[in-house]
Order: C-alpha cells, then structure tokens, then sequence
C-alpha cells in the first residue's frame, strides 16, 4: 500500500507540493491534467511534464483520478467512438510514461452529490454533508449556485461552472438512458480500452457512484457488491477494477463495506478512505477519519483491505476544514494530513500483528 494525497494542481490547489512532502507516510499523489475536456487527447509531454513537477518535489505520480469519460460514452452517441479513440491514445501516452492507475467514474450529469459544503459540527469543524430532503426539495439546475456560495472561491472538479451551465441540455441527453443501457456502454467502453490497458498493465478503477443511489431521477450502475460484482464478471479482465470509496459506497448503510472488500478481492487497485457520521440513513455528515468520529469501523475497513493484499495507492479522502484553513471543501491540508497519518497507523498496527502472530 502506498499512502498518497489528491492534489490539484499548482493552479487550483490551496495545498502545495511541498507541504505534502512533508506528510510523514505520504509518499504520491493523485492528480489529473485540469485544462482537459472529456474526450480530449492528453498528449506524452503534457504528461511527461506533470509528471515531471511531482518527481521534483520528491513524490511519485501514483495514479490519475480521473481520465473523465465523456458524456458521448456515457450516452452512446455518435461521438463515442472518436472518444474511445482519443481515451485509448490517452492510455498509451500514461501507459509510455510509466502510471499504471486511472480512476474514472461513469455517473451522469453529476460526479458527486452533497447538499451542505460546511456543515458546522459540535467541535466547530466544518464538513460536506447530505440530506435526502434537501436534495428533494431542490431543482437540480439550481444546485450549482446553491453550493458555489460555500465553495472558498475553489472551482470543485465535476461543478466546473461551464458544465453546470449545461446541466438543462445534459439532462435532456441522459433522457432515454436508463441502467440497462449505461451498464451496456460502460462494458463497450471497457472492452474497447482493455488491450491497452493490458499493454502497459494499466489498472482501471471505476469510482462508485455517490451517493450510492439514485437522484434526480438519474440511473446509477455502480451502488452495492451485487451489481460492481456484475460489471466485474462482465469484463473479466485484472485491468477492469474499482476504486474503492468508503465515503461513497457507504453512503447505503445496507453496504457491508469490508465484505465487499474481501468479495472485490484482487480488483481494487485503488482506495478512498474517509469515514460518514450518519444521524439517519439519508442524512450524513463527513466525520474526522478515526472510527469514533463517525459510523464506520475503520479498522475492519483497513483489515479487510491488509487481508486481502490489496497493495495500491490509498488516499484519505474528504477532511473537515478545521484549525482556520480557506481551501477547497473537503480538500483542505490539515484535515487529511490527520487522516493519512491515522491510516498509516492502523495499517502498520495490522502488519505487525499479523507477523508477530498476535
Ligand atoms: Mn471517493
């Protein structure tokens, strides 16, 4: 396992390379190229030279989160192959520089889901949270504006402003789509990008969606064990994996986070851990990491992930913003910092036991 920390950049990032470095334990990073559309081809040098900024701050480039998959895939339009085509060139350009980790999701119109960016919490923290009522009672189109007022003058990945002043036109193309018909376009998109992938044995990890059910009438395809499984077994291929996200599979209570985990065995090249406090099964907030901050157990989470070899990138992922930081909501130093360093420590606490056989 390999503890790393998103980053976005030296142009969007409140955090610094340097400031990562320092993050005992936190040896990579996770970034993407910014000025990217969907679709676009990422040529060798403008990897070579992101690349090239992380090395020289004294940290790898994991992996990428995310090579966005374009609406065209998503929906299956005319466009779509001109896309795979691009994706695929995109990979042989990683695969030539060595990464081995994408991260990709397959979620219509919006990446993620929260209904509050700073919910103040009883130690004065603050932290993204989601009510199903909020969601509700909200005109999707209206949700951008809503949360942008909260967002720390940061431009938030998959909010960009440009896509959220198409979201009327991206709901009228994700009309007709129902699960059925994403799932089939997730398989096509896969199969066409394996034999790239097993050239330069890069590891594809489909982000589960969050929250792990519908909103706004949208289909979702990647919710529980029973229906990642499905998508497993229909590409069955070492390279079609997961990113495993605590924060947005265990948005269901009904998900048994380290049972997925040890059914997902083998095909989890990559880990989000963040715990949820839950105060009703439709209302959560993003706790500290530690278990006792929140619902999950941490502990059988980073178990079940040691058990099973998984032997990835892990990151920490969202954080409360605390001690008087202004940065992106959820993605704030301090917070994260915490959390790798708590992560880090339970994950020693496991190896050791098991090599001491206690
Ligand atoms: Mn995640």
């Amino acid at each position: 396992m390999e503890m790393t920390l998103r980053w976005y950049g030296e142009k969007f990032d409140t955090v610094k390379l340097w400031q990562i470095r320092q993050i005992p334990g936190v040896t990579g990073v996770i970034t993407t190229l910014y000025n990217k559309q969907p679709g676009e081809v990422w040529t060798q040098d403008e990897i070579h030279a992101l690349k090239t900024q992380v090395e020289e701050a004294g940290l790898n480039l994991s992996g990428i989160e995310s090579v966005n998959v374009s609406d065209a895939i998503k929906v299956g339009t005319a466009e779509r192959e001109q896309h795979i085509a691009n994706y695929i060139e995109t990979l042989e350009n990683l695969g030539k520089e060595d990464i081995h980790l994408v991260c990709y999701n397959f979620m219509p119109v919006f990446d993620w889901t929260r209904t509050e960016l700073a919910r103040k919490r009883p130690d004065g923290s603050t932290c993204l949270a989601y009510t199903q009522e909020a969601v509700d009672a909200i005109d999707p189109e209206k949700m951008f504006e809503t949360l942008s007022a909260d967002s720390n003058g940061t431009v938030m990945p998959g909010w960009e402003p440009e896509r959220m002043a198409r979201v009327k036109e991206l709901f009228e193309m994700y009309a007709d789509i129902d699960e059925e018909k994403l799932f089939n376009n997730l398989v096509y998109f896969l199969k066409a990008i394996m034999p790239v992938c097993n050239k330069y044995d890069i590891k594809m990890g489909i982000h589960p969606d969050d929250p792990a059910w519908s909103v706004f009438g949208l289909p979702r395809i990647i919710t529980s064990k029973e229906k990642i499984l499905k998508l497993m077994n229909a590409v069955d291929d070492v390279h079609n994996g997961v990113t495993f996200c605590t924060g947005s599979l265990g948005t269901n209570l009904a998900n048994d986070l380290p049972d997925i985990i040890r059914a997902l065995k083998g095909r989890i090249p990559f880990a989000h851990i963040r715990n949820l406090n839950f105060l009703s099964p439709t209302n959560f907030e993003e706790a500290a990491h530690l278990s006792s901050d929140g619902t999950f157990d941490m502990y059988e989470i980073m178990k079940a992930l040691h058990d099973t070899g998984f032997d990835g990138p892990m990151r920490p992922d969202h954080g409360r913003m605390i001690w008087g930081e202004v940065a992106m909501p959820g993605y704030g130093l301090y917070d994260r910092a915490l959390g790798a360093t708590y992560l880090n420590g339970l994950w020693e606490a496991i190896g050791k036991a098991k090599e001491r056989g206690v």
